[in-house]
C-alpha cells in the first residue's frame, strides 16, 4: 500500500484562508482536514473547505485551452493559445495604445488573485486593473481612510459592545479583515463575557437571532441611522470630550450638521423607531469600549462612502479608536512591490472617481460602451466572473461582448468564459504554490499554500502562463521572478520569511502583537494628523465634507411595490461551487425569502415557484415564507446563473444606473420588484 504524506497548506475558497492538512496517497488527495494550530480556524473546516477534493477532481474542470469558433469552442494547444494571445495583444497595443488592455480579477480570496497578470498588464503599459472592488470592501476602506488615515478593525478581545452593521459572519466567516481565531466563536464568546450585541440588518440572520437588539433597517438607509445616532450621542453629551477636543477636526461643523438629523427624522427614513435609535446610540456610546464591524451589506449601495463615513464618526466621537475592545489599527504585513506597477497612462475612472484607489468596473463598462474617454478593446479575466456579479447582467454582457478580444483564465467554463475568445484552464489552489499575509491582534503573520498534487493534465498555474506570455511579448525582462517559488520569495522579502521557512509550519509571525493608542505617539495618518470628522479632501473634490444621507434611487416604482435585496448562501462563494454535489445538496435552489404578509397577498406558499420581476428583468425562484425578513422586503439568493445552473442570476434584476459619486458603486442589494406565483409546491 502506498504511504500517505501529509502536506500543510491553507484553503482559499474564501478570504478566511483556514489552515488545512492534506493527506496525499500515490499522488492523489486522500483526505482533507483542518489544521488545529492555524490562527484562522483552529482545526475547523467548513463544508466548502471539506469539499476541496471534489473541486480538484471535478469532471467539469476545464481540461485544455479552448478557442471560440463560429459554432462553439474548439480545443487548441497551449502553444497556439499563448501565441495567439501574445500576438493579438501586441497587435491591439500597436493599434490602440497600451491602455486598451484591461485586467479583471475577482474577489482577492488569496494573494494570487491580487498578483495574477498584474505585472504583465503593467509591463504592457496599461494602468487598467479592475475587479469587484467598487462592491467589496474598498469603498468602506476609502471612507475609513478619509476619516482616520487608515482602517481600524473591530477588536473583540475585551469589548463590551459589538455593533455588527451589514455583516453576516455566520455565513461569510468575516468579522473584519483581521484574524481573530475561529470566526464562529468570536462573537458568541464576547457575548458570554457580557458584551452587548447589536445587529443592524434588514434580514434576521443567525447573528441577528442571537442579538440583544436586531435592528431591521430598510436597505440603503444606514446613513440616516448613523446621523440619528450621532444626534443622540452629541445631544445628550455622551461623546468623549477629551478625545474630540484633542484628536478630531470639524466637531463644531458636525454639531451643526446633525441638528436636524433627529431620531424622529431617522425613523421616517430607516423604518427604525426613534426610541430604538436612542437606545442603541446610548448603549454604544456608554458601554466603553465598544466596537463596530461594517460589513459588505453597506458596500453595495450607491451612497456607500458617505454612509460608512457617517458610521466611522461614531468610534471617533466616542473615543473608541485604537483602544482595546474598540476599533484598532493592527500591524500590517509589508510586501515587495512590483517594479512596474504604476505604468502611467490615463486610468479609467480617474476623471470621474478621483478618490477611488482602484479602477472601478463601472468606469470600464462605460468606457467600453461609450468610447469615452477611450474604448478598451481587450480584457484578461483572472479568477472572476464579471458577467454575473455586476449590477445589470445585461449591461455587463453587452460590454464584454463588445470587446475585440477576451481571454478568460478559470478552472470551470463559467458564464464569463462563455463569452471568451480564448479560455485557459487554470491549475487550482491545491495544484500550485501560493501564500497569504494577515493582520491580527497578536501581530501580522504569513502562511504558505503548497502545491499538494500535480495539476490536472494541461492545467497550468497563473505564474507559468503569465511568464510564458511575457516572454512571447518581449516583456519578461521586467519580471522580478520566473517561477512560483521565486514569486513568493520576491513578494515576501520585506517580511524576512521565505518559502523554506514556511514549508513545515502552518504560519509564521512577522510582527509583534498590536499596540494601542499609537496616535498619542504618531498622530493619525491624515493630512491634519487627527481624525477628520470634516473632510477637506472630500470638499476639495467637490463632495460633501460632512456625511450626508442620500435618498436611494428607484423608489418607489409604479408596478413594483416590493423592495428586493440579495443574500449569499454560506455554502457557496459568489458564483462558485454550485457544481460540487456535496454543496449543491445543501442549497439546491435559488430561494426568495418573503414575509407571510406579502406571501399571503400574492397567494404564495412555502415551496411555490415564483417569478420575481424588476424593471430590469425577471427570474424564477423558490419561495420561502418567513418572518426573517421585513414586510415589503424580499431577499433573493445571489450567485446562480453559470451554464451548469438551472437557476438564474439575481443581477438580471439589479440596475447599474445609480452610482456612488465617489466610488461608482452600484445598487446590487436593492431593487424594486414584484412577485407572481408560477408553480405551486403541491403541483
Ligand atoms: N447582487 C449581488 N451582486 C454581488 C454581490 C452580492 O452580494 N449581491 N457580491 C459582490 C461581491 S462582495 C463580490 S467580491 C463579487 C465577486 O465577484 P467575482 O470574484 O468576480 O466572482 P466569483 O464568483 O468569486 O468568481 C470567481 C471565479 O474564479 C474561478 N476560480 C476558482 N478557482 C480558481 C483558480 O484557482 N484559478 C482561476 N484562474 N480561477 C478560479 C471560479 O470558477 C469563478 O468563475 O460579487 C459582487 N456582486
Ligand atoms: N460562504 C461565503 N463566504 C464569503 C463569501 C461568500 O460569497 N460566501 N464572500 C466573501 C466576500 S467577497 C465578502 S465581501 C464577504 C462579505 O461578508 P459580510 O461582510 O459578512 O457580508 P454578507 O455576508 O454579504 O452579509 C451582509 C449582510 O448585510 C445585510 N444588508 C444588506 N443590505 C443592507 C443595508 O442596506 N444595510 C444593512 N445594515 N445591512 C444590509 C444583508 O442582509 C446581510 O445579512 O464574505 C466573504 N465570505
Ligand atoms: S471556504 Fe471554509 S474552510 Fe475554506 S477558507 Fe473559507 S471558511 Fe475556511
Ligand atoms: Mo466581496
Amino acid at each position: 500500500m502506498a504511504t500517505e504524506e501529509v502536506i500543510q497548506t491553507f484553503c482559499s475558497f474564501c478570504h478566511s484562508n483556514c489552515g488545512m492538512r492534506i493527506s496525499v496517497r500515490a499522488g492523489k488527495i486522500a483526505r482533507v482536514s483542518g489544521e488545529p494550530s492555524h490562527p484562522a480556524n483552529l482545526g475547523r473546516l467548513c463544508p466548502k473547505g471539506a469539499a476541496a477534493k471534489e473541486l480538484v477532481y471535478s469532471p467539469q474542470r476545464l481540461k485544455y485551452p479552448l478557442r471560440k469558433t463560429q459554432t462553439g469552442f474548439e480545443r487548441i494547444s497551449w502553444e497556439l493559445a499563448l501565441d495567439t494571445i501574445a500576438s493579438r495583444l501586441m497587435g491591439l497595443r500597436q493599434k490602440y495604445g497600451p491602455e486598451t488592455l484591461v485586467l479583471y480579477r475577482g474577489a482577492p480570496v488569496n494573494q494570487e488573485v491580487f498578483d495574477g497578470f498584474a505585472q504583465l498588464l503593467a509591463a504592457y503599459g496599461s494602468p487598467n486593473r479592475t475587479g469587484p472592488s467598487h462592491l467589496c470592501h474598498v469603498p468602506i476602506q476609502l471612507a475609513k481612510s478619509l476619516t482616520y488615515g487608515g482602517s481600524p478593525e473591530p477588536d473583540y478581545g475585551s469589548t463590551k459592545c459589538m455593533v455588527i452593521w451589514g455583516a453576516n459572519p455566520t455565513e461569510s466567516n468575516r468579522v473584519g479583515d483581521a484574524v481573530h481565531g475561529r470566526v464562529d466563536k468570536v462573537i458568541p464568546r464576547a457575548k458570554r463575557r457580557g458584551a452587548k450585541l447589536i445587529v443592524i440588518d434588514p434580514v434576521r440572520t443567525p447573528m441577528a437571532s442571537m442579538a440583544d437588539e436586531w435592528v431591521p433597517i430598510i436597505p440603503e438607509t444606514d446613513a440616516a441611522l448613523a446621523l440619528g445616532m450621532l444626534n443622540v450621542i452629541i445631544g445628550e453629551g455622551l461623546y468623549d470630550k477629551e478625545f474630540v477636543d484633542r484628536w478630531t477636526v470639524g466637531f463644531p461643523s458636525l454639531v451643526e450638521h446633525i441638528q436636524q438629523r433627529t431620531p424622529l427624522w431617522a425613523e421616517k427614513v430607516t423604518g427604525i423607531p426613534a426610541g430604538t435609535i436612542e437606545r442603541i446610540a446610548r448603549i454604544y456610546a456608554t458601554a466603553k469600549p465598544a466596537l463596530i464591524h461594517m460589513g459588505n451589506g453597506l458596500d453595495q449601495h450607491p451612497n456607500v462612502v458617505q454612509t460608512t463615513r457617517a458610521i466611522s464618526l461614531l468610534p471617533a466621537i466616542t473615543g473608541n479608536v485604537d483602544v482595546p475592545g474598540g476599533n484598532a489599527f493592527y500591524p500590517q504585513p509589508k510586501l515587495s512591490p512590483y517594479p512596474t506597477l504604476s505604468p502611467g497612462g490615463k486610468r479609467l475612472g480617474d476623471d470621474k472617481y478621483p478618490l477611488f484607489p482602484n479602477v472601478p468596473f463601472p468606469a470600464v463598462l462605460d468606457a467600453i460602451l461609450t468610447g469615452k474617454p477611450y474604448q478598451p478593446k481587450a480584457m484578461i479575466v483572472n479568477h472572476g466572473n464579471p458577467v454575473l456579479i455586476n449590477a445589470s447582467e445585461r449591461r455587463a454582457r453587452e460590454a464584454l461582448e463588445k470587446l475585440e478580444f477576451l481571454v478568460v483564465f478559470d478552472i470551470f467554463h463559467s458564464a464569463t468564459a462563455e463569452l471568451a475568445d480564448i479560455v485557459l484552464p487554470a491549475a487550482c489552489d491545491l495544484e500550485r504554490i501560493g501564500f497569504g499575509v494577515y493582520s491580527s491582534p497578536k501581530g501580522a503573520f504569513v502562511a504558505l499554500q503548497q502545491k499538494v498534487v500535480e495539476p490536472t493534465p494541461e492545467c497550468r498555474a497563473w505564474f507559468e502562463v503569465e511568464y510564458e506570455l511575457a516572454k512571447r511579448m518581449g516583456l519578461d525582462k521586467t519580471y522580478p521572478w520566473k517561477t512560483g517559488e521565486e514569486w513568493v520569495n520576491y513578494r515576501l522579502r520585506p517580511t524576512g520569511v521565505s518559502v523554506e521557512d514556511l514549508k513545515e509550519r502552518p504560519f509564521v509571525n512577522i510582527t509583534p502583537p498590536a499596540e494601542y493608542r499609537k496616535y498619542l505617539r504618531d498622530g493619525f495618518a491624515t493630512p491634519s494628523g487627527k481624525v477628520e470628522l470634516y473632510s477637506e479632501r472630500l470638499k476639495s473634490h467637490g463632495y460633501e465634507p460632512l456625511p450626508v444621507y442620500q435618498e436611494p434611487p428607484q423608489t418607489p416604482v409604479a408596478g413594483f411595490p416590493l423592495l428586493g435585496t440579495t443574500r449569499r448562501p454560506g455554502v457557496y462563494v459568489h458564483t462558485r461551487f454550485r457544481n460540487l454535489p456535496s454543496l449543491r445538496k445543501r442549497e439546491p435552489d435559488c430561494v426568495v425569502r418573503i414575509h407571510p404578509k406579502d406571501a399571503q397577498e400574492r397567494e404564495l406558499e412555502d415551496g411555490d415557484q415564483a417569478l420575481v420581476h424588476s424593471p430590469e428583468g425577471s427570474i424564477r425562484v423558490k419561495a420561502r415564507v418567513t418572518t426573517d425578513t421585513r414586510p415589503g422586503l424580499v431577499v433573493v439568493d445571489f450567485g446562480w446563473g453559470n451554464p451548469w445552473d438551472e437557476w438564474q442570476n439575481v443581477n438580471i434584476l439589479t440596475s447599474d444606473d445609480a452610482r456612488d459619486p465617489i466610488s461608482s458603486t452600484t445598487s446590487n442589494r436593492r431593487f424594486p420588484c414584484q412577485l407572481r406565483k408560477v408553480v405551486s409546491a403541491s403541483e
